[in-house]
């Protein structure tokens, strides 16, 4: 098993990069589907606003751009593990079945084939209209460390110019006065709409040699404003395999997102997927309760035996990179990075204490 960080645009940087390294890490996934933090807009919330902010185009997703990404990782003596996540400004239609999903299918396929040259072997996406939404911030990890969590918040119909929740168009979207909100969609719409996206590009990873690895919904919940959702309980990620059987259809495996769904075992479930020998990588963290109440913890403290899933993980023979996903923010100068060594150097130290 390989240890690996995550890395968000904003953050990707050869400091970064080496900063991983020095906490042990061999591997990056770099995550690129806009920019998290733009003057004025708001990280989190719950409410009708902005969201994660602005999905727009990036010179990051032409081959040139991911070369680019490639050769500054390999500088600092990394590899490049994953991309993670397609932009909403390349997929909003593909994902709301709209006039562009063409148009945008070939534009995912010509990532996919740019990846295959440039050697970047997976591609993690989630398929989802929603999102990651409704989390709130708080002092919810030890000591009151900031992390986040999900308090079942009253949930809001989703603007238009919006989607994955952030806005993809700045004509459409008015967060004062919104000109409309997207119409609810069904489980057996949303499954259609995966389906044929699967049926197309399935054939062209396995063409270009590169795996796609899809996350589950995080808050799993069935329907999140209006939209059904694809993988909220561990029996969806059989529903997705059996949609195509072809290796290059796999998951991220996020161990945190499992262990919020209602009624999930987690030890079970990382045991049955890891065994089937389709987890492309794995996000490593830690969650106290359940949707739709649960909060982020640091990895020795949730309600997850952490070294028991990397014990499962060995046993079945799970080769491939484990990332801290997110962590608590911890008090000083830089409180992401103390979280993420410490999520590191714990993850370190199971993987040798477990041989
Ligand atoms: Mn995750």
């Amino acid at each position: 098993m390989k240890l690996g960080l995550g890395l968000y645009r904003d953050i990707l940087t050869p400091e970064n990069v080496r900063f991983a390294r020095q906490a042990g890490a061999t591997h990056i996934v770099a995550h690129i589907p806009g920019r998290f933090t733009q003057a004025g807009q708001k990280i989190l919330t719950a409410g009708g606003d902005a969201g994660f902010g602005l999905s727009a185009d990036d010179p990051i997703w032409t081959s040139e751009g991911l070369a680019d990404l490639k050769a500054m990782v390999n500088a600092e003596g990394m590899e490049l593990a994953a991309l993670e996540n397609f932009a909403p400004v390349h997929w909003y239609d593909v994902l709301l079945d709209g006039p562009q999903r063409d148009r945008q299918m070939e534009h995912l396929k010509r990532i996919l084939r740019d990846l295959g040259r440039l050697g970047i072997p997976v591609m993690g996406y989630n398929f989802s209209i929603a999102g990651v939404w409704g989390r709130v911030e708080g002092p919810f990890a030890r000591g009151g460390a900031k992390s986040v969590g999900y308090d079942d918040p009253a949930q809001t119909p989703i603007p238009l110019g919006m989607v994955w929740n952030m806005v993809y168009d700045t004509d459409l979207f008015d967060a004062q006065q919104p000109k409309g909100y997207l119409p609810p969609v069904s489980s057996e719409e949303m499954w259609q709409r995966y389906q044929a996206f699967l049926d197309e590009m399935i054939p062209v990873a396995e063409e270009a040699g590169v795996v796609l690895a899809v996350h589950p919904d995080d808050p799993p919940l069935p329907t999140l404003r209006g939209m059904a959702r694809l993988v909220t309980h561990p029996d969806d990620f059989g529903r997705v395999l059996a949609l195509n059987s072809s290796p290059a259809n796999a998951l991220e495996f996020c161990v945190g997102t499992v262990a919020e769904m209602p009624g999930s075992d987690v030890y079970a479930t990382v045991d049955r997927y890891s065994k089937a020998g389709r987890i492309a990588y794995v996000h490593f963290r830690n969650v106290r309760g359940k949707a739709p109440h649960y909060h982020e913890m640091t990895v020795d403290d949730g309600d997850v035996d952490m070294i028991e899933v990397m014990r499962i993980l060995r046993r079945n023979g799970f080769e491939g990179v484990m990332i801290p996903d997110h962590t608590p923010l911890f008090e000083c100068a830089a409180p992401w990075h103390a979280g993420m060594a410490y999520a590191l150097g714990f993850m370190r130290a199971a993987l040798q204490m477990i041989g």
